[in-house]
């Protein structure tokens, strides 16, 4: 063992034995109604600066010789210092604001195995890498810090557990999104953590959604169901009369049925109690159905023209960082609301998926969008499967969700040739993996032709748009200019228009970042968009100011200051009213 010691501690390769093992991710997707124990709450944690944890094999928790000396050990887990997850170490204490890196988190508990079936762990986001070590197993590793996964840890389960997480923030070029983004860096397990015991025919995953085809008269369920390959499921919508025992064959079904339910949409957000049962499963949810398609350069919401009234927004909060509380949610949706809104481009990762469950609720709808952000390695194949990774685990998260109106692929990357191949097997899988929504991304207009035109359209139902008319490019004249060079075939939305602008700094409205600037600019912005009969929505940039690296001038102060609402989201900006007064006034 002393041997074994002195060759982990110098072994440079140490993090290549942790690579192959990836999260089963999706061994178990709804949550809903299902029996949980929480792992939230303390944690005792360390920074890992130099990933001593995954070198030295502290997981292992047993470094004695031959004689049962016990060997020099560089932790001594239950006497770290503690926090309480979910959190983001970067808001949780002054001195890890700008720590990027390893940080490892672990606890004890208790579990009573007794039970039948099986317990799966499912970890809501940790950012970036995360190694999970249960007792000391390594159970695997997931990418990507904005999505859900899922491990099966029933054979590693025991009554008294410890469990180990190795979590790295580190920005790396490979990673989807990249090392440079207009956004902070949060580290940490932001979302919860939780052991969901299910029987052993359970459901993985369900759908069930409104058939597209004009007539709102029929819902198309598909479920997986996993443990008995050849069995049944009953769906349950009381309110409308159906009790359906549906086959299961081969863990696949599939069954159209006749309904005609009340139709969700932002004005009259109605939802249905729906339960699915297999045996001894059974998954509670509460489902809105809507129709969301694209005929010609409209957008119909259940067969109706509908122009989105949005507001970009990020996941952010100067208390909180990433790891947003249901009340902040929920007043980020009412501001959006106040507005006069009826829709959210949430970017540029997803949010929590509370958030699509309180636009289900409340009624609003969404842009859901994966980092696929600015420059990332379009010519790499693993950054692809990641990226690919994360939509999937994004829409098997929010499949159920009538909120949500629109996949996004990504935001603001060059029209190269290989970002342009990558993209559209993104925008293809997205189609196929869900039949039930529009797939879209926010793209760069051509510049040197000051025209709406990008070679992804074509896979796309609809083209979102970044331009900054009025800030970063000048010349406001530019923008009546590119509405009138472009011509194109499918319902195009401004994703992205905006100004920075200090709360309180009152300069007059020709000077960048006072608030008359911004207002000026709403006020030009939309002017010109809403008489354009192909611009079918907008979503400004942004709800409220977002901490941001890049942002150093003496008006920003490490923030991205084109909020409509300062970043304590108490103080609402003149632009606020000016979009708020175009809202109110157009259909
Ligand atoms: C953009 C990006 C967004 C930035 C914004 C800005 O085009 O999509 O992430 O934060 O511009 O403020 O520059």
């Amino acid at each position: 063992m002393a041997n074994k010691y002195m060759s982990d501690i110098h072994l440079e390769d140490y993090a290549g034995e942790y690579e192959g093992k990836k999260a089963v991710c999706r061994d178990l997707v709804s949550d809903s109604g299902r029996e949980k124990m929480t792992l939230n709450g303390v944690w005792h944690y360390a920074v890992d600066q130099y990933d001593t944890c995954l070198r030295q094999k502290w997981f292992l928790e047993k470094y004695r010789d031959e004689k049962g000396f016990t060997l020099p050990v560089d932790y001594s887990f239950d006497e770290w210092e503690t926090m309480t997850l979910p959190a983001c170490w970067n808001t949780y204490a002054g001195e890890y604001l700008l720590y990027e890196g390893p940080m490892v988190f672990t606890r004890k508990f208790r579990y009573d195995c007794a039970g039948a079936g099986k317990v799966i762990l499912r970890i809501g986001a940790a950012s970036m890498l995360c190694r999970v070590f249960l007792n000391g197993q390594y159970l695997g590793m997931h990418r990507g810090g904005s999505t859900p996964f899922c491990f099966d840890v029933t054979e590693e389960l025991r009554e008294e557990n410890r469990i180990l997480l190795s979590v790295d923030s580190t920005r790396r070029p490979e990673q989807v999104p990249t090392e440079n983004t207009d956004w902070f860096n949060y580290g940490g397990v932001f979302r919860d953590i939780d052991l969901i015991r299910v029987p052993d025919r359970y459901i993985r995953s369900f759908h069930l959604s409104l058939v597209q085809d004009g007539c709102f008269d029929k819902l198309k369920l598909t479920a997986d169901v996993r443990g008995v390959p050849e069995t049944d499921c009953v769906l349950e919508i009381p309110e409308l009369g159906i009790r359906e025992e549906i086959p299961v064959r081969e863990g696949y079904c599939e069954k159209v049925i006749s309904a005609k339910p009340r139709l969700w949409n932002p004005e009259d957000p109605y939802l249905y109690d729906v339960s699915l049962r297999t045996g001894d499963d059974l998954i509670t949810d509460r489902i809105g159905f809507r129709e969301i398609r694209v005929w010609g350069r409209e957008i119909l919401l259940n067969g109706k023209p509908v122009f989105l009234k949005g507001i970009s927004t990020h996941e952010d909060s100067v208390e909180h960082g990433r790891a947003l509380t249901d009340t902040e949610r929920e007043e980020h949706i009412r501001l959006a609301k106040e507005l006069g809104c009826n829709f959210m481009r949430l970017a540029h990762y997803p949010h929590h998926e509370n958030m699509a469950k309180l636009a289900d609720r409340i009624g609003i709808m969404l842009w859901e969008e994966i980092p696929v952000y600015w420059a990332i390695r379009f010519d790499r194949e693993e950054t692809y499967e990641d990226a690919q990774n994360q939509l999937a685990e994004l829409i098997e998260r929010d499949c159920n969700r009538a909120s949500v109106i629109i996949w996004s692929v990504g935001n603001e990357n060059a029209d190269t040739d290989s970002r342009l191949r990558f993209m559209k097997r993104l925008a293809d899988y997205a189609h196929e993996a869900d039949g039930f929504r529009l797939v879209s991304a926010a793209c760069l207009v051509d510049a040197a032709e000051n025209r709406i035109s990008d070679r992804l359209a074509e896979s796309l139902d609809l083209i979102g748009i970044n331009e900054y008319c009025g800030w970063y490019t000048p010349d406001f004249e530019q923008l009546p200019a590119l509405m009138k060079n472009s011509d194109p075939d499918k319902p195009v939305v401004i994703t992205e228009f905006g100004a920075d602008a200090m709360h309180g700094f009152t300069g007059p409205a020709d000077l960048k970042g006072t608030e008359a600037y911004q207002a000026a600019v709403y006020e030009k912005q939309m002017e010109v968009l809403l008489k354009i009969s192909y611009i079918r929505g907008i979503s400004p940039w942004i709800l409220y100011d977002f901490r941001c690296p890049r942002r150093t001038s003496s008006i920003q102060k490490y923030y991205n200051r084109k909020g409509l609402l300062d970043e304590t989201r108490t103080c609402r900006k003149p632009a606020f009213f000016v979009l708020q007064r175009y809202y109110r006034n157009h259909e």
